[in-house]
């Protein structure tokens, strides 16, 4: 995603004899310059001059640079950390079982919620997430979801070196029946996608009324959010000019109005989908608001005993894990499989 970065090593960090970062630096009191412990030694051992000036010794004793130590130190815990931030922004969504050995790690867990009217695309986009291209070829009944959809993700490299980030995914009913049962979304989302089919305006202005002044209302006040201009592949082959400049007129005029991204895509073949949840998470992660609430009070919205907190960490492990089985079964657009009893 990004090019690796490191930081220039400041050349009095390296060892004259090794030419390596030193770890035991010594100051040769005679001339002055620092040399890893181990070398100077051996250097000491065979040699009765400066490894530097060439010039004969008359004092062969060296002390321990601690002021260079403590700045090579530093100097190695900031590369590591740029070092884990690179590993990290080549991140990828997997929908699966989290590998063995992070089962133990501790689990951050970012909350996303799909947003938009009925038909617009959400159910279609979680899909193409979770199955890729595949996902074409998964049955699905063309019926509307009813009940929020909760699915679950994870990313398949340690956030800080150290911690599984999972995403939970909600697929919410677009249909305005159902519009009640969405509160608890709003409120504990830490990111949202705000969808509209690209075909239909309509579906932007429902966007504008309803979805975004509700996430405002009963969300997080930093929540952060992507308008998702879905259907890219019927907008270009199906709308004329004028509508398609209005469309997109009214869509950037939104977004940029309200400081969110805009990404165009097609669920149905994927195009963006992945590149937009990425940029979405990066951005919840860089959010300092959004990462205090997800690393300190992670899973302590419904219920705050340490009980509860705990059987709610286990599950989207046990999410995961039970997804892995329940993939080939008859995956139907409101099949449970997906929703975590738990919440
Ligand atoms: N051509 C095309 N069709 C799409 C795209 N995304 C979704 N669809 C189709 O749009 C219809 C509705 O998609 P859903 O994913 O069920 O819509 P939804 O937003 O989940 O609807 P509700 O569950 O009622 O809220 C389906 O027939 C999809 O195949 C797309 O990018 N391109
Ligand atoms: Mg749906």
């Amino acid at each position: 995603m990004t090019g690796e970065y490191r930081l220039t090593v400041p050349r009095d960090f390296l060892c004259p004899i090794t030419r390596e970062i030193m770890e035991d630096p010594v100051v040769l009191i005679e001339d002055g310059r620092s040399y890893e412990l181990y070398a100077i030694e051996r250097w000491l051992r065979d040699n009765n001059t400066s490894p530097m000036t060439n010039k004969p010794l008359t004092d062969r004793r060296y002390i321990p640079n601690f002021n260079l130590k403590n700045a090579i130190e530093e100097f190695c815990a900031q590369q590591e950390l740029i070092s884990a931030t690179n590993r990290f922004l080549s991140f990828n969504i997997h929908y699966g079982r989290i590998p063995t050995e992070w089962e133990e790690k501790p689990m951050l867990k970012i909350r996303i919620s799909l947003l938009g009217g009925s038909n617009v695309g959400k159910t279609t986009l979680a899909r193409y997430l979770q199955y890729g291209e595949k996902a074409n070829f998964v049955h699905l009944r063309s019926t509307s979801t009813i009940g929020p959809d909760l699915i679950f993700f994870y990313l398949d490299q340690l956030y800080e070196d150290r911690y599984v980030i999972i995403i939970q995914l909600t697929d919410i009913p677009g249909m305005e029946r159902y519009e009640s049962c969405c509160d608890n979304h709003f409120r504990s989302c830490h990111g949202a996608l705000l969808i509209t089919d690209s075909t239909d305006i309509d579906t932007l202005e429902r966007i504008e009324l309803y979805w975004y002044e509700q996430l405002h209302t009963k969300g997080k006040e930093h929540v952060e959010t992507t308008l998702v201009c879905n259907k890219i592949d019927l907008f270009e082959e199906n709308c004329d000019d004028t509508y398609r400049s209005i469309y997109l007129e009214r869509a950037e005029h939104f977004s940029s109005s309200h400081s969110m991204t805009i990404c165009h895509v097609s669920a149905l073949r994927g195009d963006n989908i992945q590149v937009m949840f990425k940029q979405l998470i990066l951005r919840i992660l860089q959010n300092k608001t959004l990462l205090k609430q997800i690393t300190t009070n992670n899973d302590l919205i419904y219920d705050t005993s340490s009980t509860k907190k705990d059987k709610m960490q286990k599950t989207s492990t046990i999410q995961l894990l039970n997804s892995r089985t329940s993939r080939q079964i008859d995956i139907s657009r409101n099949s449970p499989i997906n929703c975590c009893k738990y919440f």
